[in-house]
């Protein structure tokens, strides 16, 4: 009966806090902690094994070790009814202290989960009621029927049925209380000032199966340390440009708008993506200069980071020679033609070219922090990982897939390469068992900030193959293949990949 309690309060929990703060339903609470609390070693592992399903895959933890926990309720509340309600409040104690300990948490974030504890206390009472009520036939029929004891805890298993049912259910009506309000909103983004130029057809038909040009925003990698989507209303909405500055500025969503907006189509990649991975993706972005906001505040000379805050009071940071350089860094509010999706950072984030987006590319942005690294760390620094990690020249093979099984004969491989800091993508190269390197076909160029597509065609003979490719960049420099992990700076290495024909 624990679990089904803990659950029942649980389910609850999670409606109200959809109502109110979505963060703050124990189970999210406790899994942003877990989050916030894993040595980043152990998170690379997540992100590597579990991809984009990390997230689930934490949620789903969380929800099987609090009903595991809470399966000792039974036991303890059969001896004393006291000892097992005493066990679930401590579970619900646990989960408010998660989720007041969060960032920007208020102590209405505690609510939830002590809805939670008491919605599972009064269900174990009831519970308990039941068991012990005696029942009407007290007798054992003549058909040798059910005895009190027996019919007692049938009606035990019912009720817990149904409590388990409507457990089910109350956390399903807060995951669609929550996907309501997550709708996106309706707003209209201006024309760019400075457009970029019309962008090229990629090689998506003429090579079948090769990676598309343009990434669409629904299949667009998402790497962020929420476990929900925030929900941020655009009429609610500022951004504050605060700390080493002549002038604080706030500057409201409305403004923001009226603001001359460049457009840009630029690749962003996240440091923990592993050689040969899909933490990477090209979109058309639509924003305003982040040196036209500095400017309106005035960035004093001592200020050697930018330490941008999230709704969340998530900071990432970003030195502010490489921001202010003149590469194309905005705070944006559209993607690939629309306002960027709730997921990546409505109402406004900040993009900046060749830098990994942990050091870049702050969602659902609220404050922009004039300061220094001696005086404030973000929260990848506090982990370990680089304050300064230009995103290295990487090139991946998307087809075949790795282990393939191909015909012989004429094959074409092919993929995206990048190297946005340094002239762009120049040339790739192919080489097929280990042979010499050969030039590979480039696609049309969106700019040296956008990856660029590739195709080498080759004769696939029966047996085993290794396929590997590596990109030359604009200043003639070629990817290395000596191989490093993501952490603390970025992957680096050759891919290469094995396939049969036959
Ligand atoms: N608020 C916030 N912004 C964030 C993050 C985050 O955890 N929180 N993650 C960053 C990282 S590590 C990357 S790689 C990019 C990913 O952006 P995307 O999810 O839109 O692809 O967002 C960056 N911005
Ligand atoms: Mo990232």
């Amino acid at each position: 009966m624990g679990p089904v309690t803990g659950g029942l309060g649980l389910g609850a929990a999670h409606l109200v806090a959809a109502f109110t703060t979505p963060a703050a339903s124990p189970v999210l609470a406790v899994g942003s902690t877990v989050i916030d609390r894993t040595p980043t070693s152990l998170k690379e592992w997540a992100i590597a094994h579990f991809g984009t399903h990390d997230k689930t895959i934490l949620v789903g933890s969380v929800l099987v070790v609090v009903l595991l926990l809470s399966t000792a309720v039974g036991p303890l509340a059969r001896r004393r009814l006291g000892y097992g309600a005493t066990a679930l409040a401590a579970l619900a104690c646990v989960a408010a202290a998660c989720a007041l300990h969060r960032p920007e948490a208020t102590a209405a974030g505690a609510v939830p989960s002590l809805v939670a504890g008491i919605v599972a206390v009064a269900a174990l009472v009831l519970v308990m009621g039941f068991g012990a009520r005696p029942a009407r036939t007290s007798t054992t029929g003549p058909s040798g029927g059910p005895g009190h004891s027996a019919l007692a805890s049938r009606r035990t298993v019912v009720v817990l049925g149904i409590l388990a049912a409507t457990a089910a259910a109350l956390g399903e009506a807060g995951r669609v209380v929550i996907g309501r309000k997550a709708r996106e909103e309706d707003v209209a983004l201006p024309p760019p000032a400075d457009p970029a130029p019309p962008f090229p057809a990629g090689i998506d038909d003429t090579v079948p199966g090769i990676t598309p040009f343009r990434t669409p925003s629904d299949r667009f990698y998402r790497v962020d340390t929420r476990l929900d989507v925030p929900v941020v209303d655009s009429g609610g909405w500022s951004l504050q440009i605060d700390g080493d500055v002549a002038r604080p500025v706030e500057i409201t969503y409305r403004e923001l708008l009226a603001m001359p907006m460049i457009e840009r189509d630029i690749t962003l990649t996240c440091v923990s993506n592993s050689v040969g991975g899909p933490y990477v993706g090209g979109a058309r972005w639509l924003g305003v200069r982040l040196t036209d906001l500095l400017d309106r505040a005035g960035v004093s000379r001592t200020a050697d980071q930018i330490l941008s805050t999230d709704v969340d009071g998530m900071t990432i940071s970003t030195p502010v020679t490489l921001a202010t350089d003149g590469r194309d860094a905005m705070v944006a509010v559209g993607m690939n033609g629309a306002p960027l999706p709730r997921a990546h950072g409505f109402p406004a984030r900040l993009v900046i070219p060749g830098l990994y987006g942990f050091i870049s590319a702050t969602k659902w942005v609220t404050r922009l922090t004039l300061t220094t690294y001696a005086e404030h760390s973000a929260y990848w620094t506090d982990r370990g990982w680089a304050t300064d990690a230009p995103i290295k020249i990487a090139s991946r093979i998307d087809m075949p897939r790795a282990l393939a099984t191909l015909k012989p004969g004429g094959q074409v491989m092919g993929g995206v390469a990048w190297a946005q800091d340094n002239g762009g993508v120049a040339r790739v190269e192919v080489s097929v068992d280990g042979g010499p390197w050969t030039a590979a076909h480039l696609g049309p160029t969106a700019g040296n900030d956008y990856w660029r597509q590739w195709y080498a065609p080759w004769r696939a003979t029966p047996g085993t193959h290794s396929l590997a490719c590596r990109v030359i960049d604009g200043a003639g420099q070629t990817q290395t293949p000596a191989r490093a992990e993501p952490f603390p700076s970025g992957a680096s290495g050759v891919q290469t990949i094995t396939v049969s024909v036959a």
